[in-house]
């Protein structure tokens, strides 16, 4: 049975006018390596609980969203299905009359079990586990190199229904994004046509431009809340210099000092971090390098990423937990893609290919890593990706899989997958998730038992890892790639708040 909504009654949690405060026992455990009376070590798991205290601030604030790389496919596809949903379009298709949804967002379509009524198990919205920003509410801005207006830039997209662009054409062709910062230096060279909209001016002065254009858009929006994510072309890996940007003091005295090999993307994070303003990175490079990151962390800012996990990697983070789930041994694995739009123009060049290879790349090793009886210390699959530019497929995005594994008593298994879908149709869902969900997590405080004060989450926000490829996580802590596992801790996280114990699944009531 599917209900729109529930309250929890529990001695643990207590409405408040403006908050959910939930007091939560966290079961873990700690594993120790002990040396025996005889010399000899031994692990010892030593279960534990410690209590945490959440409040949640329920006022939901008005958000606006500002996108780097507006004008492009992710972007146009995202504003015009963000209106689309809003003014309740339904377009004509050769196969029916459409209407506008949100699926393949997991904030707004997806749901969770919140237990059993009558013998029967009861779902409800994912998103109505806290209050969260309604999409048809979000005010969008941003900016991108190219001056087309939306309505002109979702054509040039090619993604959506002709008959949906007409009726959202009205609604797109003032909007124009604001001038970006360009440096031909990072992305690929067959972009430079597109870049006529682009900010003059030293680094200093470009970082001061975007803080004036993330004030002038809240102030002229009048929004409580401002997130900004970059969509923008995919850029080369940035080198990491000992006294350039690997401290917080370096990267700034280089931004004044006008050094080159500062990227756009980290110049616009500098920025996000200065004003307070969480900064999500949709792409493969290295925005955050460590001088951007130690900013973040002593500014207490939120900054999540990299690179959206969409079709072929989420495939890939199910499908691998999968056989080293189940003791079968993935040993070749081969990930091919084609596709024809300006993501994969711009990915034909080595250098950002490169960044695109690096975060399609290290997305099982934690899977690998668990288990010991398929896999020796320090032993990988062969994994190979290949991304190929074929300009007549546009957004439709070709990919193709093959996993060779080693099961049983010597013998091989090999399964092929081809997945054929508009690329910016997977993306513009988990665009709206991760802003959804990061303005979410700068609402949530909490505190263990022996904490005196409540704080919130780590700036760097691993809570939006199941939305991205390379999650970033603060320095020193462990990355979870397994699909099932960053879902489960998102899920169990928001569940907490309200005091709910996590989802696990062992139904013994039935039993
Ligand atoms: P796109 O090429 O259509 O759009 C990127 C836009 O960014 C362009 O309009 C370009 O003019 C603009 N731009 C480039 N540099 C800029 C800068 N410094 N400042 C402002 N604007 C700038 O690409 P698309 O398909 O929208 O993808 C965007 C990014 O998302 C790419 O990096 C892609 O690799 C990444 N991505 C996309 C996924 C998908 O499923 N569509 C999944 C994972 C990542
Ligand atoms: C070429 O692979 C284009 C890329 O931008 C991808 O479409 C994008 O990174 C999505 O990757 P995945 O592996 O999540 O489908």
């Amino acid at each position: 049975m599917f209900i729109d909504s529930f309250k929890v009654e529990s001695p643990n949690v207590k409405y408040t006018e403006n908050e959910i405060q939930s007091v939560y026992d966290y079961e873990t455990t700690e594993v120790v390596h002990e040396k025996n009376v005889n010399g000899t070590y031994q692990w010892i798991v030593k279960p534990k609980t410690v209590k945490y205290e959440f409040k949640t601030d329920t006022r939901v604030p008005k958000l606006g969203v500002m996108l780097v790389g507006w004008g492009g496919n992710n972007g146009s596809t995202l504003t015009a299905g963000v209106i689309a949903n809003k003014e309740g379009i339904s377009w004509a298709t050769k196969d029916k009359v459409q209407q506008a949804n949100y699926f393949g967002s997991l904030t707004q379509a997806s749901s969770i079990r919140v237990g059993s009524f009558n013998g029967e198990e009861i779902y409800a919205p994912f998103k109505s586990l806290l209050p969260m920003v309604n999409p048809d509410d979000v005010v969008f801005g941003g900016w991108d190199i190219s001056d087309m207006n939306l309505a002109d830039a979702m054509g040039r997209a090619k993604v959506l229904d002709i008959d949906l662009q007409k009726q959202l054409r009205p609604y797109m062709e003032n909007i124009v994004p604001l001038p970006g910062i360009f440096d031909p230096d990072f992305i690929a060279a067959n972009q430079g046509s597109r870049a006529n909209n682009v900010i003059k001016g030293t680094k200093k002065e470009q970082v001061d431009h975007i803080i004036k254009d993330m004030r002038e858009f809240k102030e002229k929006n009048k929004v409580d809340k401002v997130v900004v994510l970059w969509t923008a072309n995919t850029e080369r890996y940035s080198n990491v210099v000992v006294g350039l940007n690997d401290t917080m003091e370096n990267l700034m005295t280089s931004v004044e000092r006008d050094e080159a090999e500062i990227s756009p993307s980290t110049l616009y994070a500098i920025a996000c971090v200065l004003e307070g303003i969480p900064f999500i990175n949709g792409s493969p490079q290295n925005t955050f390098v460590p001088g951007l990151i130690d900013l973040a962390i002593k500014n207490n800012v939120l900054i999540g990423g990299d690179d959206f996990k969409s079709g072929q990697t989420k495939m890939k983070s199910v499908l691998v937990d999968f056989l080293v789930g189940a003791g079968i041994k993935p040993t070749s694995i081969v990930s091919y893609n084609h596709l024809g739009n300006n993501d994969g123009m711009n990915l034909s060049a080595p250098q950002t290919f490169r960044s695109k290879e690096i975060s399609k790349s290290n997305v099982v090793d934690d899977m690998v890593a668990s288990n010991g009886i398929l896999f020796e210390p320090g032993e990988h699959p062969d994994h190979v990706v290949v991304i190929k530019y074929v300009p007549y497929v546009a957004d439709s995005k070709r990919a193709m899989d093959e996993y060779t594994s080693e099961i049983f008593m010597g013998g091989k298994n090999t399964i092929v997958m081809h997945n054929t879908c508009e690329d910016s149709l997977l993306a513009a869902p988990i665009i709206l998730d991760l802003v959804l969900l990061a303005e979410l997590s700068t609402r949530i405080q909490f505190k263990s038992e022996g904490e005196g004060k409540f704080h919130s989450f780590h700036p760097v926000a691993t809570i939006l890892s199941y939305l991205t490829k390379a999650p970033l996580v603060p320095p020193g802590t462990p990355v979870v790639n397994a699909l099932s596992k960053q879902r489960a801790m998102l899920e169990n996280i928001l569940r907490a708040c309200v005091g709910l114990a996590p989802e696990n699944n062992m139904i013994l009531e039935y039993k």
